[in-house]
């Protein structure tokens, strides 16, 4: 590359900040302290910045085959940061955050430590092997898009619309009151 093309892509890559949205899922151990631990270890990443934060969400586990009333129940919450990493840099750190808190891939949809994924990216819209964007599953999942509403109600998924639209037409819902961790 040419070195100014470089610089300027230096200097663009530190001043320009996009939006995102990001879930977080635990159903084993520690649920709480382990979501709070992995927002703030986002907090302290150079080029993310964490503009709001939805409560902790109790719900039902979805497996593939449907809700599981008998699997660990999950704690949920997303929220919206502000990014100069490109996505791929920005799942690196997600996966990374997941990793330092135990999560073990033994599973589809099995049960978890810490999982987090990259609900939206801007506008961005991509289907690579390693990034899928927006999330495939969030226009269907009532425990990403309560969180989601309560601290961006005029949020837009791309490709699919509103999000207050899309959770009305979520049939059967995974929340239930979330009283604390049992200590
Ligand atoms: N990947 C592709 N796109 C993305 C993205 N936008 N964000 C890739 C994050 N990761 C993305 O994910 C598998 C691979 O997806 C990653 O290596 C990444 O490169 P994973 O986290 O290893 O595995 P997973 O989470 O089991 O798979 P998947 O298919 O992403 O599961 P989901 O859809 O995230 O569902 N029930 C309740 N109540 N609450 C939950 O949070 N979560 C799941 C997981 C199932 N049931 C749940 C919940
Ligand atoms: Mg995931």
């Amino acid at each position: 590359m040419n070195p100014n093309n470089r610089a300027v892509e230096s200097v663009e890559r530190r001043t320009i900040r996009l939006p995102a949205v990001l879930a977080f899922g635990s159903n084993l151990g520690d649920r709480e302290a382990t979501i709070l631990a992995a927002v703030d270890e986002l907090r302290a990443t150079e080029g993310v910045e964490v503009t709001a934060m939805s409560r902790l969400y109790e719900t039902t586990a979805v497996k593939p085959d449907g809700i599981d009333l008998d699997a660990p129940s999950y704690l949920n919450a997303v929220a919206a940061i502000r990014t100069s990493l490109h996505p791929d840099e920005l799942l690196t750190v997600v996966n990374r955050i997941e990793n330092d808190h135990g999560r073990v891939r033994a599973e589809r949809w099995g049960d978890r430590t810490l999982d987090v994924d990259i609900i939206t990216f801007a506008s961005v819209e991509l289907d690579t092997e390693r990034l899928t964007l927006p999330h495939p599953r969030a226009a269907v999942r009532d425990f990403v898009l309560v969180p989601w509403l309560e601290i961006e109600p005029d949020a837009v998924l791309p490709g699919h619309g509103r999000i207050d639209a899309l959770l009305a037409r979520i049939p059967e819902t995974t929340l239930r009151p979330y009283a604390g961790e049992p200590r």
